[in-house]
């Protein structure tokens, strides 16, 4: 993608589509596991976001899709009190994403960039969306979404990030 910049934390394992399964948990009322084929089924919507990280670039206009942040809570029923969401890539990555923020109408567990499936070093074959933070809390190769009351800090945030990242508030570290 042009204009975006590959950060990632270490290599990342190789997968199968037919082995692929998003573990969603926690404190819900119905915990979900799904195959590639059952989230294709989910409804699809689509969603402009800029990505800004940290390190101070932005790409802005990018155009992502896949399914609703909105469309996951309406299927997992978190609990009342759930206050933050833990999203775990494949490779090892976490991140703890304020509930608040992950239930903003642009949260989407994208599948698809700019018409095209998500590149390799972009996340494929499933990233989490969360316009309205820092690009740190989008994870990439995502395999798990866990709603938890407690905060529990991911990678970044254990080595100093902030736990909401805001960037229209600068909440870097
Ligand atoms: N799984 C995973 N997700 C991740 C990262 C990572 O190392 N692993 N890096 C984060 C950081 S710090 C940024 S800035 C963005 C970069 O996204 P990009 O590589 O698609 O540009 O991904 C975020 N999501
Ligand atoms: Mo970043």
């Amino acid at each position: 993608m042009e204009g975006l910049i590959v950060y990632d934390i270490g290599p990342v394992p190789p997968l199968e589509l037919a082995e692929f399964r998003l573990r969603i948990d926690g404190d819900v009322e119905r915990p979900v596991e799904l195959t590639w084929e059952e989230f294709l089924r989910l409804p699809q919507a689509e969603v402009l976001a800029d990505l800004h990280c940290v390190t101070r670039w932005s790409v802005a206009g990018l155009r992502f899709e896949g399914v609703l942040a909105r469309t996951i809570i309406g299927l997992c029923r978190p609990r009342k009190g759930v206050e933050w969401v833990i999203a775990y890539g494949r490779e090892g990555y976490t991140t703890n994403v304020p509930y608040g923020y992950f239930a903003r109408k642009d949260t989407v567990l994208a599948h698809r960039l700019n018409g095209e499936p998500l590149p390799p070093e972009h996340g494929w074959p499933l990233r989490l969306v969360v316009p309205s933070l820092y690009a740190w809390k989008s994870a990439k190769y995502l395999v798990r979404l866990e709603f938890t009351r407690e905060k529990r800090r991911g990678y970044w945030e254990e080595r100093g990030y902030h736990d909401v990242g805001d960037p229209w508030r600068e909440e870097r570290r």
